[in-house]
């Protein structure tokens, strides 16, 4: 039996930092309570909100340069979901995990379901890969995919999109994520107009193998594996393809996937307005498409994407039905650490963007006092919600701080036991 942290070490540490919570949380509570906050209603929300883990995330990421492995990595898909288990166990903010494929392709899905259940984790949208070519696959993905030049690539790569479907209803998923890397490094090398053509044509293939209740995201890319055009690289051009497509389409932010400086809350904000926003994958970015721990590097950022949302959910924003996925590149850290400071980060921006006092901004904005419009949104920023989340995991049987139990379980080590180390890949994200 493969170790798993004991609950009661989780209630040992909670007994140790209980009182101080307790003070902590009271003390945030009596503050909201001034300004009209009910703490308790947020606690609340934030208790039910939910950020799936990417399992190709469980592991040490790498560049184009190097990967390093850690200690005790996860050798396939059923001890990524130990890990994102564990994840769950003490942060209590992420139920489910979405998985890739090939990267976790098994024999048997019904055993790999039934052991998610019993580890308490389900399945969110599941990815398609065709941005990498596979042993033994008849066709090369070097020049494109769904949007290749030639049909037979397009058909081999519409026929993996279709087997993700049939893999994601035997895991319980209801969506299907497509990121392609198609694009272009030269000028001339492909018909920019023709290969959104393609791409389309594709995807009126996949669209049709969707049940009435799965949906398909797709997620655009400014650049990378492409360097000079990428056929899904913006957000403009995936919301023509997912009006092209039909309602089941929506299109997917993730935050590393846009030239430096967009504004990106504004991007969120027009495919709320269109109806077709699917969801994010958070992660964090100074440059390019860097995969770094959400919230890490521009936690103001993330907070007004959280507004955005936050204000969509209190207009009852048609079709607003958001998924929320972290997808990040652990290459210096352990990679559950990463993953658990980051679902608390996202949990942290929710909670931030629901204390902000909506009447009042919108009061300010409309008499134009730019100043305190501007302070009424930052006021939300710049309070300290930690008591609110440590309160959300406490209620659910987490842990008040999951580093400190995590690291007093030793997990690492002992899964450095249960796991020797078996040869990988020495650079590459995964
Ligand atoms: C592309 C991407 C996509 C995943 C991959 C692992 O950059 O964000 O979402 O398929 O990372
Ligand atoms: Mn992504």
């Amino acid at each position: 039996m493969s170790y798993r942290i004991p609950e009661a070490l989780i209630g040992e540490e909670n007994a140790r930092l209980d009182s101080a919570h307790a003070e902590d949380y009271a003390a945030l509570g009596r503050r909201l309570g001034r300004a009209g906050v009910d703490i308790e209603t947020i606690t609340a929300k934030v208790a039910a909100f939910a950020v799936a883990v990417p399992t190709w995330g469980v592991g040490t990421g790498g560049t184009r340069f190097a990967r390093f492995p850690g200690p005790g990595e996860p050798r396939g898909v059923f001890e990524k979901l130990e890990d994102c288990a564990t994840i769950h166990q003490l942060t209590r903010a992420t139920p489910a995990c979405s998985p890739h494929f090939p990267w976790d392709k098994v024999d048997d899905y019904r055993e790999l379901s039934e052991r998610a259940a019993a580890l308490g984790v389900g399945f969110d949208a599941v990815n398609s890969n065709t941005f990498q070519d596979q042993p033994g696959q008849p066709l090369s993905y070097k020049f494109g995919s769904l949007a290749h030049s030639q049909k037979a690539v397009r058909d081999q790569a519409v026929a993996h999109n279709v087997e993700c479907i049939e893999i994601g209803e035997k895991l319980g998923s209801k969506a299907l994520t497509v990121w392609i890397a198609d694009g272009s490094n030269f000028p001339g090398q492909s018909n920019l107009s023709r290969v959104l053509d393609f791409y389309l044509e594709s995807m009126t293939e996949v669209y049709a193998c969707l049940a009435d209740d799965w949906r398909v995201f797709l997620e655009h890319k400014l650049y990378e594996p492409a360097f000079y055009s990428t056929v899904i690289s913006d957000w403009g051009t995936s919301l023509m393809a997912a009006q092209a497509l039909g309602p089941k389409a929506h299109c997917l932010v993730d935050l590393g996937h846009h030239a430096a400086n967009v504004n990106i809350e504004q991007i969120v904000s027009r495919l709320i307005r269109a109806g077709r926003l699917a969801g994010f994958h958070f992660n964090d970015s100074k440059y390019g498409d860097d995969d770094l721990d959400t919230g890490s590097i521009d936690p103001f950022r993330l907070f007004l994407v959280f507004n955005e949302l936050v204000d969509a959910s209190a207009r009852d924003a048609p079709g607003f039905n958001p998924a929320y996925m972290l997808d990040q590149s652990h290459n210096v850290t352990d990679p559950i650490e990463s993953l658990m400071v980051s679902a608390m980060e996202a949990q942290r921006a929710y909670a931030q963007a629901l204390i902000v006092d909506r009447e009042a901004l919108a009061a300010a904005q409309a008499d134009n006092d730019v100043m305190i419009a501007h302070h009424i949104l930052k006021a939300g920023f710049v309070a300290d919600v930690s008591p609110i989340l440590a309160e959300a995991r406490l209620r659910g049987a987490g842990a008040i701080d999951p580093i400190a139990v995590y690291r007093a379980s030793n997990y690492r080590k002992v899964k450095t036991k249960e796991r020797p180390a078996v040869a990988s890949s020495s650079s590459g994200i995964v």
